[in-house]
This record gives structure tokens, C-alpha cells and sequence, in this order.
């Protein structure tokens, strides 16, 4: 299929770049010298020159069962055809409810019920709206303080923004909510660095959750929202214990614990989520990228029927949560979801990257000695290598490899300042995995 695109025709090059204002996106720097696919089809992207480039990136964390999968798109189309859009608020339609059903069953149990949006971030909003009203259903309607983490990311609303920990994507805008506060990140490279999986050191950078109740008083924290491997910062991997001790101290307070598995979900950690590798339940679960491949937007929260239970009160016509999107649970978005789930379970993704996770955190590893390297972090299918920053340029060594990936060595990978993420989709062989070690240690080279 990729040999069929035709690179460089008017059609799939403009000519003028200068409507577009690119989402997190160095636009000047792009429109010099942009970075275009045109195509893709399995672990490749190819270029609006012509060229076939790996993607290391899984797009960016959501093709986990590969680029172009005819089952996916069969089925969006077949659902164009059927029923193009239905109102999700107070009318259903079928693929919706088989959606949910499916998306329960591999979560964790006791986490029963699915409250579909668009996106990471509405799937982050949605789950502390959730967890405040809650609160308030329960009697406990002090209880409305949020706490995030240093360096974590749960998207771009407001809500998301407050309890997200990376300063550069708070600092421009306001106050944000009221009522915020964060626990300190996991990861102290002096004790932790090269470690392959969760580190030994760190479960007690949950008891910080103790100080805050302390400070602010349990009865006024609703929820805590972490990922369990914290992604767009950079991949830190939760230290080995962390995530059970923030289980037992929320558990204690009467607190709820909400895990942001927007990037750990399906698959990437191999398993269903990342709840089930580490044995712990939280509350509510988000979820979007991988559950539709990445080839319909949608974003999702699981919660525990004693939340969704908690709601279905009040008289029966009411409606019981005064939330929702246009697009919740958007037909083609809901059939590229069951196409997806589809292929995971039939292909067996899940077992595919945990079957891989130690050969990959190896190949991965051979890069310490590379130039500039100064800490690996691997775990499931997903890697983190922090190149040294440029005297008073942090994020120029990154900006430029992600660059000279692109351009010279046909590698797709992500940034996060001077960090290079790794993030495979699901199929890759262990070819694939050479190839990809072998162009990241060029591009390493070529920035030092
Ligand atoms: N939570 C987590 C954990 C995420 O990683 C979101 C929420 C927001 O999802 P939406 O669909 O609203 O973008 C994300 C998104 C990167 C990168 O380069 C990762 C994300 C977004 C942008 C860049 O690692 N993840």
C-alpha cells in the first residue's frame, strides 16, 4: 500500500502552511522545515517525500496495533453508511453500550461502568467533575480539593492543567483551579538511573500524601489523580510499592484515587491497564489514544460501580450527571473501538508486549554508553533516554535529534525537553526493535 502513494503531488503537499497553528508544535521551526506524512501502514509512516520512516512514537502513544489496519477502517466506514450520528444525550445506539461492555470487562473489577468523551483531556476533566460531585452526593461536600503530581500530564483543560505538575504547560495561564495541590514526582536519578522496569526506590514519595492531608485536612481532598507511569514527562515508571501505598493512604482518608491510564491503557505496559500489572484498583480509570488505535478520537473513564451507583438516585426523570459531550460515544469512534479491541484480543497485543518487554529494555539499554546519555528508563513497551541538556538551550539536544531523526534517518520518536521517548505500536518484531535501537544511537550521535 505505501508503494500506491504518490509523494509530492499538489494533493498531499500544500503549498501554504501559514493557516495552521499547530497544537504543541514549534510552528516557525516546522514551517522551515516541515516534518509531513502523507501515509502510513504498519510500523511505518511514509513521508510527503517519498521516504518509508519507523515509527517509534505509536503516532504519538495511540497506534498500538499498527498504522492502516484495513479491520478498523472497514468498520468506520461501514458505520459512515449505518448510522452517521446519533444524540448521546438521552438517546443510544448499539455500539455504545457493546463498547462499554467491552471496555469493562478487561478493566479491572469492580470498575463496571464507562463514561465516554473525546479525548485525554475531557477524560481527565470528567473524572475530577465525577469525583467532586460524588463527594457531594455522599454528604461530604467539603471535600472538593484535587491533588495531582509534580511532572504529571492529564491534559490541556483547565482541570487538567491544575493538577498537572510540568510548569512550562501551567505557567501561562492563571490561576487555574482553586484548591490544587500536587505530591512530589517519583524520580531521583542519583538513586534510580539505568534501572530497567519499576525502581526499587520511591514507594515512600506517596507518604507525601499523608503531609498534604495533614496540611489541608482529609476532609477537604476529594481525589487524587496520577498516572501509573508518568509518560509525557518523560516515562517515569511508578517505583516499585508507590502506587499500593497511594491505594492504602487514599483508602484511609476516604479519598478517591483516580489512575490516568490515557497512555498505559491497552497494552502499552502489557496488560489491559497498568492497574492489573501492579495489582492495585483505583477508583476510576481514564482511557483514550489506544482504544481506538488512534483512528477516531475518543477518550473515556471507567468507574467503580459504587461511584456510578451513588448517582442513580432522585426522581427518574432527572437527569443524574449534568455532563456529556456532543460527540460522547460518537458512532464511528465507538466502531473503530470494537474493530480495535478486536484485534488486540485476536492478535493477542497485550501478551505480544509483555512477551517483548524484556528484550526491548535491552536493546534500549545498549545506548547508555552513547554520548550525552545520563539516564534509561524502560518499562513495558516504553522507553525514556535523557540526553544532557545544551548549556542554556534545555530542549535544543532534544528538538534537534527528533529532528535529524526525521530528516536523516527515517525514525518518528518523541521529545519531552532533552528526554527521547520510545513507544513502539504493540506489533513491532524484534527486528524492528534493532532497527529502532540502531537509528536512535545515530541520531544520539549526530546531536552530540
Ligand atoms: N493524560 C495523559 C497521561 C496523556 O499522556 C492526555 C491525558 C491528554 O490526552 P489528549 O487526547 O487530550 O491529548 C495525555 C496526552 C507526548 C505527548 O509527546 C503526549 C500526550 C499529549 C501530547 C504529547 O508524549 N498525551
Amino acid at each position: 500500500m505505501l508503494d500506491k502513494i504518490k509523494p509530492t503531488s499538489a494533493v498531499n503537499a500544500p503549498n501554504d502552511l501559514n493557516a495552521f497553528w499547530m497544537p504543541f508544535t514549534a510552528n516557525r521551526a516546522f514551517k522551515r522545515a516541515p516534518k509531513m506524512v502523507v501515509g502510513a501502514e504498519g510500523m511505518h509512516y511514509i513521508t510527503a517525500d517519498g521516504r518509508k520512516i519507523i515509527d517509534a512514537a505509536s503516532g504519538m502513544w495511540c497506534t498500538n496495533a499498527g498504522h492502516g489496519r484495513k479491520e478498523i477502517a472497514e468498520a468506520i466506514k461501514a458505520q459512515a453508511d449505518e448510522l452517521d450520528f446519533s444524540p448521546p444525550f438521552q438517546f443510544g445506539q448499539p455500539k455504545a453500550f457493546e463498547l462499554a461492555s467491552r471496555i469493562a470487562d478487561l478493566a479491572p473489577e469492580g470498575l463496571d461502568h464507562v463514561f465516554f468523551c473525546n479525548s485525554g483531556s475531557e477524560a481527565g476533566d470528567t473524572a475530577l467533575k465525577i469525583a467532586v460531585a460524588y463527594q457531594q452526593i455522599k454528604g461530604q461536600g467539603s471535600r472538593t480539593r484535587l491533588i495531582g503530581r509534580e511532572r504529571g500530564y492529564h491534559g490541556v483543560g483547565f482541570g487538567g492543567t491544575a493538577v498537572g505538575g510540568i510548569g512550562n504547560n501551567r505557567k501561562m495561564f492563571g490561576p487555574l483551579l482553586n484548591g490544587v495541590d500536587h505530591l512530589p514526582a517519583t524520580y531521583d536519578r542519583d538513586k534510580q538511573a539505568f534501572t530497567i522496569g519499576e525502581p526499587e526506590y520511591g514507594a515512600h514519595f506517596a507518604e507525601a500524601l499523608e503531609g498534604l492531608v495533614n496540611l489541608h485536612g482529609a476532609n477537604t481532598i476529594a481525589a487524587v489523580i496520577v498516572e501509573p507511569m508518568a509518560g509525557s514527562t518523560g516515562v517515569l515508571p511508578a517505583p516499585k510499592g508507590y502506587l499500593k501505598k497511594l491505594r492504602e493512604i487514599t483508602k484511609k482518608h476516604g479519598i478517591l484515587l483516580i489512575f490516568d491510564e490515557v497512555i498505559t491503557g491497552y497494552g502499552r505496559l502489557g496488560y489491559a491497564f497498568a492497574s492489573e500489572r501492579y495489582g492495585v484498583t483505583p477508583d476510576m480509570i481514564t482511557f483514550a489514544k489506544g482504544v481506538t488505535n488512534g483512528a477516531v478520537p475518543m477518550g473515556g473513564v471507567i468507574t467503580s460501580a459504587e461511584i456510578h451507583d451513588a448517582f442513580m438516585t432522585g426522581p427518574e426523570h432527572a437527569v443524574e450527571l449534568a455532563h456529556g459531550y456532543t460527540y460522547s460515544a460518537h458512532p464511528l469512534a465507538c466502531a473503530a473501538g470494537i474493530a480495535t479491541l478486536d484485534i488486540y484480543r485476536d492478535e493477542k497485543l497485550f501478551e505480544r508486549a509483555k512477551a517483548l518487554e524484556p528484550k526491548f529494555a535491552e536493546a534500549v539499554m545498549s545506548l547508555k554508553s552513547a554520548p550525552n546519555v545520563v539516564d534509561i528508563r524502560t518499562v513495558g513497551l516504553t522507553a525514556g533516554i535523557d540526553l544532557a541538556s545544551i548549556a542554556d538551550a534545555v530542549g535544543k539536544r532534544g528538538f534537534e535529534a527528533m529532528n535529524a531523526g526525521f530528516h536523516d534517518h527515517e525514525l518518528m520518536l518523541r521529545i519531552a525537553g532533552d528526554t527521547l521517548a520510545l513507544t513502539p505500536p504493540l506489533i513491532l518484531s524484534e527486528d524492528h526493535i534493532g532497527e529502532i535501537v540502531d537509528k536512535v544511537g545515530k541520531v544520539i550521535r549526530a546531536v552530540a
